[in-house]
């Protein structure tokens, strides 16, 4: 079932189930093209410490962490190019940021049953007036969304497959992470795991 409600959520736009079963099936068989051709990497953080999390791009520039910091490199680390950003995504960007630049990068997260995301808030990109715009795919992560300084109240929400969430206005710098992976709670996957995919304007 797809609808098209909005919710508040912690000042972002959140879409419960805005995309239908055949459009996730249509997106995972994009992200394993992309997968195949820039494989998942999983980074250092800042403290030198590997991400569960197993990370790739699309797009003009893509998301990374090595020797120089927390950045948006123009190739994958082996040197291919990032490969495009699939149609169906940049077609939600249109749909729901229409007056937004258009998306040049995007951050395809795969988290095992076991990964998870620690709080912290976007801001590798340029410009903080652009929004980000995620969907999730495959199994519930119990995501933490707080304020725009650390300490703060959090409150935790279930991202389920084809949640779609817009980070825009006081949201986008708010602080966020994953607690934690329900594993086998979706069948969208063929192994047990959560895909989650950011739309950004990086430059
Ligand atoms: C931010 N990803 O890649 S995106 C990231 O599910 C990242 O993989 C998470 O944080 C993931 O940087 C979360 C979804 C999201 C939803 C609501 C938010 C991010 C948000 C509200 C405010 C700020
Ligand atoms: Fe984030």
């Amino acid at each position: 079932m797809v609808n098209r409600t909005e919710v508040d959520l912690a000042g972002a736009r959140y879409f419960p189930s805005f995309l239908d079963r055949t459009q996730q099936v249509e997106l995972v068989q994009l992200l394993r093209d992309i997968v195949r051709a820039a494989p998942l990497t999983h980074y250092r953080t800042a403290g030198a410490k590997k991400m569960s999390v197993a990370m790739t791009s699309a797009g003009k520039f893509g998301w990374l962490s090595d020797d120089k910091g927390y950045r948006y490199a123009d190739t994958h680390p082996s040197g291919v190019a990032w490969p495009d950003i699939p149609s169906p995504l940049s077609e939600i960007w249109k749909e729901l940021a229409p007056n937004a630049r258009l998306p040049d990068s995007c951050l395809i997260n795969f988290y095992g049953p076991e990964a998870k995301m620690g709080l912290h808030k976007d801001d590798t990109e340029q410009d903080f007036d652009q929004p980000v715009v995620s969907v999730s795919l495959g199994d519930e992560g119990l995501f933490r969304i707080g304020g725009q300084v650390r300490g703060g109240k959090t409150q935790s929400i279930w991202l389920r497959s084809g949640d779609v969430v817009v980070l825009t206005g006081a949201s986008r710098l708010s602080y966020h992470g994953v607690d934690r992976i329900k594993a086998g709670s979706s069948s969208l996957l063929e192994k047990p795991g959560r895909i989650n995919v950011t739309l950004r304007v990086a430059k």
